[in-house]
Protein backbone atom coordinates (compact mmCIF):
# COMPACT_ATOMS: atom_id res chain seq x y z
CA UNK A 1 0.00 0.00 0.00
CA UNK A 2 1.24 3.36 -0.53
CA UNK A 3 -1.29 5.57 0.78
CA UNK A 4 -1.66 4.03 4.00
CA UNK A 5 -2.36 6.56 7.35
CA UNK A 6 -1.49 3.25 9.15
CA UNK A 7 1.86 3.04 7.96
CA UNK A 8 2.24 6.20 6.64
CA UNK A 9 6.24 7.68 6.50
CA UNK A 10 5.73 10.92 4.53
CA UNK A 11 2.38 13.47 5.07
CA UNK A 12 1.66 14.85 1.78
CA UNK A 13 -0.02 17.93 2.80
CA UNK A 14 -1.88 21.09 1.08
CA UNK A 15 -3.52 24.18 2.20
CA UNK A 16 -6.46 23.46 -0.29
CA UNK A 17 -8.41 20.97 -1.93
CA UNK A 18 -7.87 23.20 -5.31
CA UNK A 19 -4.01 22.20 -5.19
CA UNK A 20 -4.33 18.63 -5.67
CA UNK A 21 -4.52 19.09 -9.35
CA UNK A 22 -0.59 19.98 -8.15
CA UNK A 23 -0.03 17.68 -5.45
CA UNK A 24 -0.87 14.42 -7.16
CA UNK A 25 2.28 13.89 -9.16
CA UNK A 26 3.78 14.06 -5.71
CA UNK A 27 1.32 11.45 -4.52
CA UNK A 28 2.16 9.50 -7.71
CA UNK A 29 5.58 9.52 -7.51
CA UNK A 30 5.56 8.50 -4.04
CA UNK A 31 3.45 5.19 -5.08
CA UNK A 32 5.49 4.50 -8.05
CA UNK A 33 8.70 4.30 -5.63
CA UNK A 34 6.43 1.91 -2.94
CA UNK A 35 6.46 4.97 -0.16
CA UNK A 36 3.96 4.60 2.31
CA UNK A 37 2.41 7.93 2.42
CA UNK A 38 -0.84 10.41 3.12
CA UNK A 39 -2.29 12.81 1.89
CA UNK A 40 -4.50 15.48 3.75
CA UNK A 41 -5.58 18.92 3.47
CA UNK A 42 -4.98 21.21 6.27
CA UNK A 43 -4.60 24.75 5.85
CA UNK A 44 -2.17 26.82 8.11
CA UNK A 45 -5.01 30.00 8.02
CA UNK A 46 -8.77 27.87 7.70
CA UNK A 47 -7.48 25.30 10.09
CA UNK A 48 -4.63 26.43 12.25
CA UNK A 49 -5.80 24.14 15.31
CA UNK A 50 -6.39 21.27 13.29
CA UNK A 51 -2.84 21.58 11.61
CA UNK A 52 -1.07 22.05 14.64
CA UNK A 53 -2.95 19.00 16.05
CA UNK A 54 -1.83 17.03 12.97
CA UNK A 55 1.57 18.08 12.91
CA UNK A 56 2.01 17.60 17.37
CA UNK A 57 1.20 14.02 16.72
CA UNK A 58 3.15 12.85 13.30
CA UNK A 59 6.19 11.62 14.78
CA UNK A 60 4.86 9.26 17.20
CA UNK A 61 2.56 7.97 14.57
CA UNK A 62 5.43 7.31 12.45
CA UNK A 63 5.67 9.73 9.69
CA UNK A 64 9.06 10.65 9.01
CA UNK A 65 9.10 13.39 6.96
CA UNK A 66 5.85 16.51 6.05
CA UNK A 67 5.55 17.43 2.72
CA UNK A 68 3.72 21.06 2.59
CA UNK A 69 2.00 22.66 -0.15
CA UNK A 70 0.06 25.77 -0.28
CA UNK A 71 -0.35 29.43 -2.48
CA UNK A 72 -0.76 32.82 -2.01
CA UNK A 73 0.31 33.70 1.19
CA UNK A 74 1.71 30.36 1.56
CA UNK A 75 2.35 29.71 5.38
CA UNK A 76 1.34 25.80 6.04
CA UNK A 77 5.32 24.74 5.26
CA UNK A 78 6.63 27.26 8.20
CA UNK A 79 3.86 26.80 10.67
CA UNK A 80 4.19 22.82 10.08
CA UNK A 81 8.16 23.31 10.44
CA UNK A 82 7.91 25.53 13.76
CA UNK A 83 6.13 22.91 15.18
CA UNK A 84 8.18 19.82 14.52
CA UNK A 85 11.67 18.26 14.54
CA UNK A 86 10.98 16.30 11.20
CA UNK A 87 12.57 17.56 7.93
CA UNK A 88 9.62 19.76 6.08
CA UNK A 89 9.72 20.08 2.30
CA UNK A 90 7.31 23.10 1.13
CA UNK A 91 5.67 22.92 -2.78
CA UNK A 92 4.83 26.32 -3.84
CA UNK A 93 1.32 25.92 -5.73
CA UNK A 94 1.22 28.25 -8.77
CA UNK A 95 -1.67 31.15 -7.57
CA UNK A 96 -3.19 32.21 -10.25
CA UNK A 97 -2.43 36.02 -9.70
CA UNK A 98 0.99 36.14 -8.90
CA UNK A 99 1.91 32.48 -11.10
CA UNK A 100 3.40 31.56 -7.85
CA UNK A 101 6.26 33.62 -7.08
CA UNK A 102 4.01 35.21 -3.99
CA UNK A 103 3.93 31.06 -2.83
CA UNK A 104 7.68 30.73 -3.76
CA UNK A 105 8.38 33.74 -1.46
CA UNK A 106 6.09 33.20 0.96
CA UNK A 107 7.62 29.42 1.43
CA UNK A 108 11.56 30.08 0.88
CA UNK A 109 12.14 33.29 3.01
CA UNK A 110 12.09 31.72 6.17
CA UNK A 111 13.64 33.02 8.96
CA UNK A 112 17.28 31.83 10.15
CA UNK A 113 16.44 28.96 12.83
CA UNK A 114 13.68 26.76 10.85
CA UNK A 115 14.01 25.16 7.83
CA UNK A 116 11.95 24.45 4.78
CA UNK A 117 13.39 23.07 2.29
CA UNK A 118 11.82 25.19 -0.83
CA UNK A 119 11.36 23.16 -4.18
CA UNK A 120 10.47 25.21 -7.46
CA UNK A 121 6.92 26.45 -8.00
CA UNK A 122 4.04 24.04 -9.46
CA UNK A 123 4.24 20.30 -10.74
CA UNK A 124 8.23 20.52 -11.29
CA UNK A 125 7.93 21.40 -7.31
CA UNK A 126 5.73 18.75 -6.48
CA UNK A 127 7.78 15.91 -8.07
CA UNK A 128 10.63 16.65 -6.78
CA UNK A 129 9.84 17.21 -3.57
CA UNK A 130 8.73 13.19 -3.60
CA UNK A 131 11.92 12.43 -5.10
CA UNK A 132 13.86 14.26 -2.62
CA UNK A 133 11.76 12.44 -0.11
CA UNK A 134 12.66 9.28 -1.77
CA UNK A 135 16.93 10.22 -1.37
CA UNK A 136 16.06 11.72 2.25
CA UNK A 137 14.48 8.05 3.21
CA UNK A 138 16.63 5.81 0.86
CA UNK A 139 20.25 7.33 3.18
CA UNK A 140 18.74 4.44 5.94
CA UNK A 141 16.72 2.09 3.20
CA UNK A 142 19.47 0.42 0.47
CA UNK A 143 16.10 -1.00 -1.95
CA UNK A 144 14.85 2.39 -2.11
CA UNK A 145 18.00 3.67 -2.82
CA UNK A 146 18.44 1.29 -5.68
CA UNK A 147 14.78 2.22 -6.75
CA UNK A 148 16.34 5.78 -6.95
CA UNK A 149 19.34 4.56 -9.37
CA UNK A 150 17.22 2.96 -11.60
CA UNK A 151 14.69 6.16 -11.69
CA UNK A 152 17.92 8.17 -12.83
CA UNK A 153 19.03 5.64 -14.90
CA UNK A 154 15.92 5.16 -16.95
CA UNK A 155 15.63 9.11 -17.25
CA UNK A 156 18.87 9.36 -18.84
CA UNK A 157 18.10 6.37 -21.28
CA UNK A 158 14.96 8.53 -21.82
CA UNK A 159 17.08 11.64 -22.89
CA UNK A 160 19.75 9.64 -24.67
CA UNK A 161 17.24 8.30 -27.01
CA UNK A 162 15.80 10.68 -28.01
CA UNK A 163 15.41 12.67 -31.33
CA UNK A 164 15.12 15.81 -32.92
CA UNK A 165 14.45 17.17 -36.17
C1 LIG B 1 -3.91 28.41 0.01
O1 LIG B 1 -4.73 29.27 -0.69
C2 LIG B 1 -4.05 27.09 -0.65
O2 LIG B 1 -2.87 26.36 -0.49
C3 LIG B 1 -4.35 27.42 -2.09
O3 LIG B 1 -3.22 27.28 -2.92
C4 LIG B 1 -4.77 28.86 -2.03
C5 LIG B 1 -6.17 29.08 -2.56
O4 LIG B 1 -7.06 28.22 -1.89
P1 LIG B 1 -8.57 28.08 -2.38
O5 LIG B 1 -9.18 29.43 -2.26
O6 LIG B 1 -8.52 27.56 -3.79
O7 LIG B 1 -9.20 27.07 -1.44
O8 LIG B 1 -4.24 28.32 1.35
Amino acid sequence: MSNSADSALVAVLMGSKSDWETMRHTDEMLTRFGVPHECRVLSAHRTPAETAEYVAAAESRGIELIIAAAGGAAHLAGVVAAQTLLPVLGVPIESPSLKGLDSLLSIVQMPGGIPVGTLAIGKPGAINAALLAVAILASSRPELREKLRQYRAEQADKVLRETVP
